[in-house]
């Protein structure tokens, strides 16, 4: 139920275990740093000290491994863990090891993990809940093509086959014909990658935005939406460009989803940061997946709700009562966040290596995450995040400037980022115009490979 805590062993790498590090700091809590062979070999002044060694540099030997996580801290007396991002950030298994090692596990209860891990149960808590969700039955597939096709008729073409199991090895199904094919092929896909044979199936949209809600919430029945993002610009599957507050959202609209957002939270007893994925379509909001964990782009919502998500997180686990009149009131300007990655501009491939020096931009509405500094070598285990660069400013248009001049002022040499792609969607009319749809960079890519245009 949250205890007060004052250590916490940070489970995780990278700009996240900075960014939690530097939270627990400011609140006067011990934090507690593990780091695989390669971080520990990575770092700009490698030698003694230094983060604690988890194990190799292979994620199922180190930051996945559970039993090195729960001996760590226990050797180091650390009385929480916070998750981080990815990882075992939202495995209900974890949370449950952790609490029942007598340790707080950073994050919502795992029960509320594990309806969330299930998308077929999550899509069902929602629609109890009044949030608004995309058409279909929040219900599992039949495995007779024959009553797969009547709900096919039921939704409307076109239709999407998902995994209860998570977000990929979808398939989108145009007329009946199709149905037989894309049920077996997806549920043999859906055996191998998950274990879970269960599908699900919704009306397909088109061309929809990517927008979700965050939410806050304590372990005394507390909760609060506290603004919402648009995560649209990606290209598979991988969010590039983030914004807050999502453009073009009629603010009674945003109310009354955040509203709902808040009492869904409550009423499957959620604590901590929550996301609610929506896609956005014509005017309407559809509920597609909670996340359970604190987001990549959560710093957009921190510099326009005025909040510290980490220091809210940590709070909520120590038992703390939300003080939700402080999250009452509208965004604050405009915030964006650029995902700066090592890759190969062109092939968008990973590109590991030694910063041989770097140079971040500073000033009035920019804050720069990261975790690399000149001498860091950019490890091929992980992700290749090296950086986020964010910008706030009072009007949208103002934020854009913002990042185009913190872009201009950015150095990365050693090493190949995508900085130019930065510079090339902070240079495009439609995405200044604001509210491009989830496709619009890989149409821009397929366009103009190589940014000629
Ligand atoms: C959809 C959709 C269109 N219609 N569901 C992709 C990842 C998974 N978490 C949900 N996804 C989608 N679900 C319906 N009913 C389109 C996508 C989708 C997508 C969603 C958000 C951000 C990027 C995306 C890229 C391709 C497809």
């Amino acid at each position: 139920m949250g205890a007060p805590f004052t250590s916490v062993l940070i489970a995780n790498r990278g700009e996240i275990a900075v960014r939690v590090e530097r939270a627990c700091l400011e609140l006067g809590l011990r934090p507690v740093l593990i780091a695989s062979e390669a971080d520990r070999a990575g770092r700009a002044t490698p030698g003694e000290g230094g983060p604690l060694a988890i194990g190799p540099s292979a994620p199922g030997r180190s930051y996945l491994n559970q039993a090195a996580i729960l001996l760590a801290a226990r050797v180091t007396g650390a009385e929480a863990v916070h998750p981080g991002y990815g990882f075992l950030s939202e495995n209900a298994d974890f949370a449950e090891a952790v609490e029942a090692a007598g340790l707080t596990f950073v994050g919502p209860p795992a029960a509320a993990i594990r309806i969330m891990g299930d998308k077929i149960a999550a899509k069902r808590a929602m629609m109890a809940a009044g949030v608004p969700c995309v058409p279909g039955p929040g219900e599992p597939l039949p495995e007779d093509a024959a009553a797969v096709r009547a709900i096919a008729e039921e939704i409307g073409y076109p239709v999407i086959v998902k995994a209860a199991g998570g977000g990929r090895g979808m398939r989108v199904v145009r007329e009946s014909a199709e149905v037989a094919d894309a049920i077996a092929i997806t549920r043999e896909e859906a055996r191998r990658a998950f274990g879970r044979p269960e599908l699900y199936m919704e009306k397909f949209l088109e061309h929809p935005r990517h927008v979700e809600f965050q939410v806050l919430c304590d372990n005394h029945g507390n909760a609060v939406w506290v603004g919402h993002r648009d995560c649209s610009v990606q290209r598979r599957h991988q969010k590039v460009v983030e914004e807050a507050p999502a453009p073009g959202i009629a603010p009674a609209l945003a109310e009354r989803i955040g509203a709902r957002c808040a009492e869904a939270c409550r009423q499957i007893g959620y604590r901590g940061v929550g996301t609610f994925e929506f896609l956005y379509e014509n005017g309407e909001f559809y509920f597609i997946e909670m996340n359970t964990r604190l987001q990549v782009e959560h710093p957009v919502t921190e510099m326009t709700a005025g909040v510290d998500l980490v220091h809210e997180q940590l709070r909520a686990a120590q038992g703390a009562v939300l003080e939700t009149a402080r999250f009452a009131g509208e965004a604050r300007g405009h915030a964006f966040e650029c995902r700066i990655n090592a890759e190969d501009p062109t092939t968008f491939v990973a590109a590991p290596g030694r910063i041989a020096a770097v140079h971040f931009p500073s000033g009035p509405g920019i804050r720069v995450d990261t975790h690399v500094s000149a001498g860091y070598r950019v490890s091929p285990y992980y992700d290749s995040l090296i950086a986020k660069l964010i910008v706030h400013a009072p009007t949208r248009a103002d934020a854009i400037r913002r990042m185009q001049v913190a872009l201009s002022a950015t150095r990365i040499d050693g090493i190949a980022t995508n900085l130019a792609l930065h510079e090339r969607i902070f240079a495009d009319p439609d995405f200044v115009r604001g509210g491009v749809d989830i496709h619009h960079l890989e149409k821009r890519l397929r366009e103009e490979p190589r940014g000629e245009a």
